[in-house]
């Protein structure tokens, strides 16, 4: 918000949505650190205390301190519930065990916000969120994890990691909602990253058919190459009308009452899902369609088809998202 630095009033999703889609055409990267900051601050935005938004979220926003989102554990990915990360009160004091993996910015954030389970018995009912700054002692973020298209990630082990009481980010026990909230956000704005993929695609394959000569005649003039096109294209506008429509509902519509938050998360999802899915599909024929070209390292469809992958499984897999499209559809909301 712009209280805190930002160039808007408060968050828009349209604005959010658009940024990524423009950033991920140009360079993944750019996006990915411009996201990160985003999620990794999110839930200070909806739910810290005044003192936690004016010490992180000024900084986050100038780019002096590296947020990042620390909820995955190595078994509990999908299943959030199913962390075992502790949060132990011990005077004004709040002692953490337990370990984080998959964690964006991991390695190099300044602080972490932390999921922790305060009521072991109690499923998604008894996580609690922390701000956990980089430099806590017990802290250690130091195990690089190597993937397809690289960026900062790395596990983080919290052992007996001691932090103030102070540090509790929203209310004890609502861990769980205030994650699916900053997720939902976040999930549209993927959409919006995997369309911008999409569309580069798309236009490196538009580039490509013109130029390339055979069979005495330009790739693009043969009817399998302008029907490849179509597809890609109706591809492209359909994660399109769905990224910018859930923005749109998040922006206008809003997310006050249980109704509206329930339609707009199913909205979130179902952007999430087709985007990210639709692009695997464009950069896939893009890629064919360039022939030994297009798995030439360093060739931009090259990249694209390993940068895109990883969009289907974080922040929700496409398999999460089905999930929470059914429930909603089964409950008559979407
Ligand atoms: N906003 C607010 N509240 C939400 C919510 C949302 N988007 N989604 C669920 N809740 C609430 C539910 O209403 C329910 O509330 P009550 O306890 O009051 O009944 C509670 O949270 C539990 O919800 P649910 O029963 O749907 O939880 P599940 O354990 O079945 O988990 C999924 C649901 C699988 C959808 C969830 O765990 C999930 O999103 N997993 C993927 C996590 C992920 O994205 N990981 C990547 C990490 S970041 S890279």
């Amino acid at each position: 918000p712009q209280a805190f630095g930002g160039a808007l009033d408060k968050l828009d999703s349209r604005a959010l949505v658009i940024l990524r889609e423009t950033l991920a055409f140009y360079s993944p990267l750019a996006d990915f650190a411009f996201a990160m900051q985003g999620l990794g601050s999110g839930a200070i935005t909806l739910a810290g205390s005044a003192q936690q938004q004016s010490r992180y979220l000024t900084a986050v926003a100038r780019g002096d301190k590296i947020a990042a989102f620390a909820l995955s554990e190595p078994e509990a990915g999908s299943d959030v519930g199913a962390m075992a990360t502790s949060a132990r009160d011990d005077g004004d004091a709040v002692v953490l065990d337990g370990v984080k993996t998959w964690i964006s910015n991991g390695g190099i954030a300044d602080y972490y916000c932390v999921f922790a389970k305060t009521e072991p018995t109690k499923g998604t009912r008894g996580i609690t969120a922390y701000v956990v700054d980089a430099n806590s002692a017990g802290l250690d973020d130091s195990e690089h994890i190597h993937v397809m298209a690289p960026h900062p990630l790395a596990t983080v082990r919290l052992t007996q990691c001691r932090i103030p009481a102070s540090a509790q980010l929203g209310v004890r026990d609502g861990g769980f909602k205030l994650a699916m909230q900053t997720l939902d956000i976040f999930r549209a704005s993927v959409a919006g990253a995997a369309l911008g993929m999409a569309r580069r695609a798309l236009h490196e394959a538009i580039d490509y058919a013109r130029k390339r000569s055979m069979f005495g005649q330009r790739l693009a003039d043969f009817q399998l190459t302008q029907a490849k096109l179509g597809e890609m294209a109706a591809l492209v506008d359909a994660a399109a009308l769905l990224t910018y429509r859930a923005a749109w509902l998040r922006d206008c519509v809003g997310t006050s009452t249980p109704a509206q938050a329930q339609a707009y998360s199913a909205q979130a999802a179902m952007a999430k899902m087709a985007a990210t899915e639709n692009a695997q599909r464009v950069i896939d024929m893009a890629l064919q369609m360039h022939g030994g070209q297009g798995v030439r390292v360093g060739s931009k469809v090259e990249s694209l088809y390993r940068d895109i992958r990883s969009l289907r499984i974080y922040e929700g897999a496409t398999e999460v998202q089905q999930l929470i499209i059914g429930k909603s559809v089964l409950k008559g909301a979407a």
